[in-house]
C-alpha cells in the first residue's frame, strides 16, 4: 500500500507544474497574465466570504488567506510587500505604496497601494504581514528543485507510467 502511495505522490508532483503551465492558475481574469489585479480579486474574494470554487487555490473548499499564501508564493513565486510584483521586496516597493499615497487614510487600497494583510487598506497592519512573511530584500525567493514539464503529455505520460507500475505490482502479487 506504501509503494502506491509513493507512485501516487511522484506522479502528483511530477505533473503540478504541468497542470499549473496549462490552466494558467491564478490567472483569475483570464487575461492572460498573472497580475494585481488578479489578487486583488482573490482578496476581495476572501473579504465576501463566498469561497468561488476557482480562487480556492489549495482545495480546501475555503477561499482564505492562505490562498492569498499560495498565489503570492507558489504561483507569483515571491513575497508579501512586493507591491510592483517584480519578484522582490525592496525599498523599491516602499516607493511605490507611499507614492500611492494610501497610508493611514482610511482610503480603500490594493495589493499595489500597500494592502498587504488585505483588509482593504493600507495601514501598521500591512507591514506586520509583509515583514512577518520575511521576504525583505532577500531577493525573490529560493527556487525549488522540481523538473518543469510544460505540456499536458507529460501528465498523460506520468499518469501512463503510474498506471503500468500499479499494474505490475498486481501481477507480482
Ligand atoms: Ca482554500
Ligand atoms: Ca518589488
Ligand atoms: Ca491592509
Amino acid at each position: 500500500m506504501k509503494t502506491y502511495r509513493k507512485l501516487f505522490a511522484c506522479a502528483l508532483l511530477w505533473c503540478a507544474p504541468a497542470l499549473s503551465a496549462d490552466s494558467a492558475i491564478g490567472d483569475f481574469n483570464m487575461d492572460g497574465a498573472i497580475d494585481t489585479a488578479d489578487l486583488d480579486s482573490l482578496t476581495a474574494e476572501v473579504r465576501v466570504g463566498t469561497s468561488q470554487p476557482k480562487f480556492d487555490l489549495n482545495g480546501d473548499s475555503v477561499v482564505d488567506f492562505g490562498d492569498r499564501l499560495i498565489w503570492v508564493h507558489e504561483v507569483k513565486h515571491t513575497w508579501f510587500g512586493d507591491s510592483n510584483l517584480d519578484g522582490e521586496f525592496n525599498s523599491g516597493d516602499f516607493v511605490a505604496v507611499f507614492a500611492a499615497g494610501k497610508y493611514e487614510t482610511g482610503s480603500q487600497a490594493r495589493w499595489a497601494d500597500g494592502d498587504w494583510s488585505g483588509d482593504g487598506f493600507f495601514d501598521s497592519s500591512d507591514f506586520i504581514t509583509a515583514f512577518t512573511d520575511g521576504g525583505y530584500e532577500l531577493g525573490p525567493p529560493p527556487v525549488a528543485t522540481v523538473p518543469e514539464p510544460s505540456t499536458i503529455s507529460l501528465l498523460i505520460m506520468s499518469a501512463s507510467i503510474l498506471a503500468i507500475s500499479l499494474r505490475r505490482i498486481a501481477v507480482s502479487r
